[in-house]
């Protein structure tokens, strides 16, 4: 059967257990609503609670969602979790809502690791605050959470209040569907159908402040980053676990769009760090390794013999063995004085580099400075630091969240992050890690480094930053090709698994 009948015969088996009415019911928030979902009863219909379950398994299996355990949100989803667990023998976690008065008093049960990435399972959707509150509290425990599955989404804004979180939220069924298929198979009439239609286009809670920043009910709960003005709903069919190629071709952005189409058809994910002192040297590794890497990162103000002719070859040299120009500049002050140091001095970075970097520690101004360089040059872009190698940096998650946030607000200039996992759904942002090397380890000066198989396969990010591992080899062009593929291998692996 596939997917558009399961869900046709999954919609007639909830309405005639009455899991799904229409008529006129008023909702614990006030609103009076055209229907009413009330999912608790599949749980005595042991064959469809399996069939649910199901659904919502193969429904993130397609999108090639990983993780490493799951947890239902109380109390409705807790069966529907304990099935997907049984039945692909997947670890789970059970949230308390309230801690026990006796023993631990633990509110969240069953074994885990820091880090640990947790899919919630939940089986409906209005404003997001239930998910959003099972997310705060496994967050709270080390877990990380980006993806949440829902049997039915309302449509009432829920997935633009999660997605604010940094929550994906991938639903079976949506409101819309649910009561499109029912008239078509004559159980509502035509006026249910308006009713819901009309019920959906006036009440979008992600439009609403109440809402938007968490549960109307517990308004002390709030969402830590400001919510945005427009949100931007993601194309489903195309997710951040979709192909360089599929997301290059849905992506809005020219540098975006162009670092993908160099990466599916150089089968490269490397981003060589040329951190050399000599002008010489830095060509030299441009001319013999360009071919093999999607983007050079280039520290200028290293060059102890920097000219700006150095840059112009450079320039020339990546048009011809195609790949981009990333300045790792990290800029990081005042957007006005930001803007003076992108566009002017003796290195004129606008000028040459396509991308360049910058922490957010000095909040949007320095996204607004940069931009303001380049407004006239749509092939200019800037990665914003969300997360760093060294071993005692000071990013936490809510600075991580901020940042993609900001990111999401600036999606004419800001493409990705520099990261060390995936930290955005978006499938336009463009993850690059550095601290990589083929084997485990560090430096002296606090460096760490993880392998492409770690942070390509299962950390989701998509491009490698390798800098002292080629550039200190014996070979490099021999070493440069191994690192080439061993990115590119763990790429391929991440999507056969989708
Ligand atoms: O968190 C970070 C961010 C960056 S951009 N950690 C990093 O190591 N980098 C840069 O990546 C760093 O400045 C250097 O240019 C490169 C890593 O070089 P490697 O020799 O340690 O591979």
């Amino acid at each position: 059967m596939d997917c558009k009948s399961k869900n046709e015969s999954l919609i007639l088996q909830l309405f005639e257990v009455s899991a799904l009415k229409f008529g006129e019911f008023k909702l614990k928030t006030g609103i009076v609503s055209p229907v009413y979902v009330d999912l608790r009863v599949v749980v005595s219909y042991p064959s469809l609670m399996v069939k649910v379950s199901e659904l919502l398994w193969e429904t993130c299996d397609k999108l090639g969602i990983t993780y490493d355990t799951v947890c239902g949100v109380p109390y409705t989803a807790l069966p529907l979790a304990t099935c997907i667990c049984a039945q692909h023998n997947l670890p789970m976690l059970i949230r308390r809502k309230e801690a026990k008065d006796y023993g631990t008093k633990k509110m969240l049960e069953g074994v885990y690791k820091t880090g640990d990435r947790c899919l919630i399972v939940e089986d409906v959707v209005t404003s997001g605050s239930s998910v959003k509150e099972t997310s705060d509290l496994l967050k709270e425990h080390g877990l990380n959470v980006t993806d949440a599955v829902v049997l039915l989404n309302r449509e009432q804004g829920g997935q633009s209040n999660l997605h604010r979180r940094g929550i994906n939220l991938i639903s079976v069924l949506t409101l819309t569907e649910v009561v499109t298929t029912l008239f078509q198979h004559g159980k509502v009439t035509a006026s249910d159908l308006e009713k819901v239609k009309e019920f959906l286009a006036a009440n979008d809670l992600s439009k609403k402040p109440e809402y938007q920043n968490g549960n109307k009910e517990n308004s002390q709960t709030v969402f830590p980053t400001k919510p945005k003005t427009e949100e931007r709903i993601y194309n489903t069919a195309v997710s951040i676990g979709s192909s360089y190629k599929e997301r290059g071709s849905n992506c809005q952005h020219q540098l975006a769009a162009r670092i993908f189409q160099i990466m599916e058809e150089k089968q490269s994910n490397l981003c060589l760090s040329a951190d050399v002192e000599s002008s010489v040297e830095l060509l030299e590794l441009a001319e013999t390794l360009g071919s093999a890497v999607c983007a050079i990162k280039t520290h200028v103000d290293t060059l102890a013999d920097f000219s700006y002719s150095v840059v112009q070859r450079l320039v020339e040299i990546s048009k011809r063995l195609n790949f981009v120009i990333f300045e790792d500049r990290k800029f990081a002050d005042t957007g006005n004085t930001v803007k003076a140091q992108y566009s002017g001095g003796m290195f004129k970075i606008s000028e040459w580099a396509d991308l360049t970097n910058a922490h957010t520690i000095s909040g949007p101004g320095v996204v607004q400075g940069l931009k303001a360089c380049v407004k006239d040059k749509p092939g200019k872009a800037c990665l914003l630091i969300a997360g760093m190698s060294p071993k005692g940096n000071l990013i936490t998650e809510s600075y991580t969240d901020a940042t993609v946030q900001m990111a999401e607000e600036n999606s004419d200039y800001v493409i990705g992050f520099i990261c060390t996992k995936k930290v955005s759904n978006n499938p336009s942002h463009i993850h690059f890690t550095p601290g990589v090397k083929l084997q485990v380890g560090g430096d002296s000066l606090g460096q760490q480094y993880l392998t492409p198989d770690e942070v390509i396969g299962k950390r989701g990010v998509d491009v490698i930053i390798v800098g002292r591992g080629i550039v200190e080899s014996e070979n490099r062009v021999k070493t440069a090709n191994a690192y080439r593929a061993a990115g590119w291998q763990a790429y391929l692996k991440r999507l056969q698994k989708k």
